[in-house]
């Protein structure tokens, strides 16, 4: 009889062991880890999206998630995030596809030079296009969102007003930016922005065509003094996640992140749109950067220039078998709907 109740006894508490071991989500059950790899500096946009998605992910799928985040490039750099994150190296990385170029071309179309006038219109358009068009760059992938930056501006260590004072100066940027660049007749470099503050330190570059969030987060009004406010194009940014981990969630820790691409491309835009008043602001009171408009006949040679861009990018594209009068069409479109 006592052994009989000993052996019903161990078995119930086998049973409720192991139940709550299999049970996500259940008191027992181990949180499910995952690391998020970042290459900027904590304190940069991309950076501060991702701490919202990593406390709200968390909050959303209560405690049943961690995520750790690594910025600054602590576990994977700004040009092997899409590989890193394919052989796990990272769970999830945040990317952008300005680096990359030939890589990205169906999303970097973003960067075409359409007059997007917010990181809020970019990054929702941008998101657009990618689930309009599904391109193969990211099909080994889980895409968590995408966002793009504000529209680029000139941030340089001498004074810029007219084409010739761009004639030869040495400038970086990347992606649809640097196109442009180079058809104004700068000398473009590039790099990722995780490099660029080394390259100005150094004066390798004179200084680069980026949204305005970078003169505060990375302190660059303390070397360019001077703007010019052009409205260039953005760049396109993603967040991946590896296929075999997000295969293994479960459904409604999917479900929420599923629930959050739209949602973060949206708050990461209305962040950056903010802040870059922030930073404006603090760099005219704190740097004396001077913010300048080209007046409009300059303007007008400027934008002269620029006219072939599109064209022959539909060109090089068209010869690799891509559809890229659609894509450059709906990329106008998208700005349309959404500036
Ligand atoms: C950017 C990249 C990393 C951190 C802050 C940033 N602000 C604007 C960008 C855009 C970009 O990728 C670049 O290289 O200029």
């Amino acid at each position: 009889m006592k052994q009989k109740q000993r052996i019903i006894i161990t078995g119930v508490f086998l049973a409720i062991f192991f139940t709550a071991a299999i049970i996500p989500g259940s008191a027992c059950a181990e949180p499910i880890k995952l690391s998020y790899a970042n290459f900027p500096p904590a304190p940069t946009f991309p950076c501060v999206q991702m701490e919202r998605w990593k406390k709200e992910v968390e909050k959303r799928t209560n405690g049943k998630v961690v995520i750790n985040t690594f910025p600054g490039g602590t576990l994977l750099g700004a040009k092997s995030m899409m590989d890193g994150v394919i052989a796990g190296q990272a769970d999830i990385g945040n990317l952008c596809m300005a680096y990359q170029g030939d890589r990205f071309v169906v999303t970097n179309a973003i960067a075409l030079p359409v007059g997007f006038t917010t990181a809020k219109s970019g990054s929702l358009a941008l998101l657009d296009l990618y689930n309009k068009h599904k391109p193969t760059s990211f099909s080994k992938v889980k895409v968590l969102t995408m966002f793009t930056t504000a529209p680029s501006h000139l941030m340089t260590k001498k004074a810029i007003k007219n084409l010739a004072d761009l004639k030869g100066y040495t400038l970086r940027a990347s992606g649809g930016a640097a196109a442009i660049l180079k058809a104004w007749g700068a000398n473009q470099v590039g790099m990722p922005q995780s490099d660029v503050p080394e390259a100005m330190q150094k004066g390798t570059i004179q200084g680069q065509f980026t949204s305005f969030d970078v003169l505060k987060d990375f302190k660059y009004a303390e070397i360019c003094k001077y703007a010019v406010v052009l409205n260039g194009p953005v760049y396109a940014f993603s967040v991946v996640m590896n296929m075999d981990k997000w295969n293994a969630l479960p459904k409604d820790v999917q479900k929420v992140m599923d629930g959050m691409v739209r949602e973060q491309s949206e708050w990461t835009g209305n962040y950056l749109d903010n802040h870059i008043k922030e930073s404006v602001a603090w760099s005219k009171k704190d740097h004396s950067v001077t913010f300048y408009k080209l007046p409009a006949g300059e303007m007008a040679k400027w934008n002269k220039l620029i006219e072939p861009v599109t064209a022959n990018w539909i060109n090089s594209k068209k010869e690799k078998g891509i559809p890229a009068e659609e894509i450059a069409a709906d990329v106008a479109a998208l700005a349309k709907k959404y500036n």
